[in-house]
């Protein structure tokens, strides 16, 4: 009450001071007397999310976990090998086997006659051929030198014709003049080692011959290997390398 009215009366005397001076009255540090409260506003709108806060502490150890189940693993890896065991003994002898049949014998037989229909393929395939003895003479068109000749003949499976005796030597001059040659056709010997000395592809003498009149005469010092005269079947030397029918034969 005391307080009240000590407040009611320092407003009094400030409220005469201002009348009186109203400039020095600014600086006056009166009280003002308490209006009546008005309303209460409305709640503000939310705040913003805060930042996010620092991690907390470690927690307490949990408890210990039951136990699993006793399922097995898959298997490991193999292991290196170990030492060579101690040898065994000796089995006892097998059965008799049963006694074998003709296709066993007959083998051998069935496999000579595949290289035999092998090889007359090849022949059958040479634009003209004639079986002289126990050989094909064959024939393809080829006309070049001796040597081309001879390696001819030899990537066909055979080797250049010679003929072994008059008969050979006529089956020669046959399969020429039905192939439609004429002239010379190479046959395979040659000199070219010991000028003279007329030997076969292989270098060995030869065991039947059929020079011409004064052959082989060696003419000009340039003939060294021989050819078959298609007209007449004589044998006479030539040039080496002077192009001339290639003829094969083929052993069958
Ligand atoms: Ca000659």
């Amino acid at each position: 009450m005391a307080a009240l009215y000590l407040g009611v009366l320092l407003w009094l005397q400030c409220g005469l001071l201002r009348a009186a001076e109203p400039q020095s009255s600014q600086n006056l540090n009166c009280p003002a007397l308490a209006g009546v409260p008005g309303t209460p506003g409305h709640n503000g709108l939310p705040g913003r999310d805060g930042q996010d806060g620092k991690d907390g502490a470690i927690g307490p150890q949990g408890e210990k976990g039951e136990r699993g189940m006793d399922v097995q693993g898959p298997p490991g890896k193999a292991g290196p090998p170990g030492p060579q065991g101690v040898q065994g003994h000796v089995g006892f002898p097998g059965l008799p086997g049963r006694p074998g049949s003709d296709t066993m014998s007959l083998k051998p037989e069935i496999q000579q006659l595949t290289a035999k229909i092998a090889l007359m393929e090849k022949v059958s395939s040479f634009s003209t051929f004639r079986k002289v003895g126990q050989r094909y003479y064959v024939y393809d068109g080829l006309k070049d030198s001796f040597d081309q000749g001879i390696k001819f003949c030899k990537a066909a499976g055979g080797t250049m014709v010679l003929p072994k005796d008059a008969a050979e030597n006529q089956g020669l001059l046959r399969l020429s003049v039905a192939s439609g040659l004429s002239g010379k056709v190479f046959i395979g010997v040659t000199d070219r080692q010991r000028e003279g000395q007329f030997v076969d592809v292989d270098g060995q003498l030869l065991t039947f011959t059929k020079w011409g009149l004064g052959q082989p005469d060696d003419y000009n010092g340039g003939q060294d290997c021989g050819t078959l005269l298609v007209d007449s079947g004589d044998w006479d030397d030539v040039g080496c390398n002077d192009p001339h029918p290639v003829i094969c034969e083929i052993e069958i």
